[in-house]
């Protein structure tokens, strides 16, 4: 796949301010990956975004695996968001009626708005729980992705289900600014893709999930790669880290110049 626009030149046509940082920590760092930091301890959490920082432009947490979550897990998680630049993406995978995911989201033990750059939701529900979510988290300056795809097989989300997540993220631009997918789904340059399943070793796991390469992804018109055991269960995390984010920007290099 050519890729017509840069990640610099996609900056202005988006009009979420996440947008608009994450494309452009994606140029300055020369990275478009995303670590997927699936650890239950608040502590090896840290331990790796430190490691990592400096090779991601985006950290995705699960937030409610940790076994011993603290609010100073979240404070220490943001001094180096600041610190090396990234944006925090909590893989929150909202899914019900309006009234009970703004709850989930601004309430509870976590609070998400208060720290989540990103957000995401199934579009399984309808079009209202993205209206929710946004009433809580456009004034915080936050964003939303659809899962219009998934990497596990089997998955539902597929065909016309992708097609009715993309025109119900078309409503609302302002606070949507992508989707979970597999590949590029729409000509629109101002949509961002973000692709999990991603290792270099294998094909799938025993669980289901499924893998493809940082270079077929791209190919394939994605933007953000995430990787999560890829990179946590190699034997040097920091060199896979680096290893993933020079294999995701060359794709991508090489995608912009033929
Ligand atoms: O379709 C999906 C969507 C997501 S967000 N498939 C996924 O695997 N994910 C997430 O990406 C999943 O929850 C996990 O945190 C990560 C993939 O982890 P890995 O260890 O398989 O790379």
């Amino acid at each position: 796949m050519i890729r017509e626009y840069s990640y610099e030149q996609r900056i202005e046509f988006c009009s979420n301010p996440v947008a608009k940082k994450l494309l452009s920590i994606c140029k300055e760092k020369q990275s478009n990956l995303c670590v997927a930091a699936d650890f239950t301890s608040s502590n090896a959490l840290i331990a790796f975004a430190e490691l990592v920082g400096s090779e991601i432009c985006m950290l995705k947490t699960h937030i409610d695996i940790l076994h011993d979550f603290h609010p100073n897990t979240i404070k220490k998680l943001q001094e180096l968001s600041h610190k090396e630049n990234f944006v925090i993406f909590e893989d929150r995978k909202f899914a019900d009626i309006g009234n009970t995911v703004q709850l989930q989201y601004q309430g509870g033990p976590f609070k998400m708005v208060e720290w989540a750059d990103l957000i995401n939701a199934h579009s399984v529900v309808g079009p209202d729980i993205i209206s929710a979510l946004k009433n809580i988290g456009l004034s915080s300056n936050r964003a939303l992705l659809l899962l219009a795809e998934m990497s596990s097989s089997g998955t539902l989300a597929k065909e016309e289900y992708t097609e009715a997540t993309l025109k119900m993220a078309e409503q609302h631009e302002d606070f949507v600014i992508g989707f979970i997918c597999l590949k590029k789904i729409s000509n629109n340059p101002k949509w961002i893709y973000f692709t999990p399943g991603i290792q270099f070793a294998n094909d799938k796991d025993d669980l289901g999930q499924t893998y493809q390469t940082p270079d077929s992804a791209i190919k394939a018109g994605s933007d953000i790669i995430i990787v999560g055991r890829g990179i946590y269960q190699a034997e040097n995390p920091k060199q896979a880290a680096s290893e993933y984010r020079k294999a995701g920007w060359s794709s991508y290099a090489f995608s912009l110049s033929s």
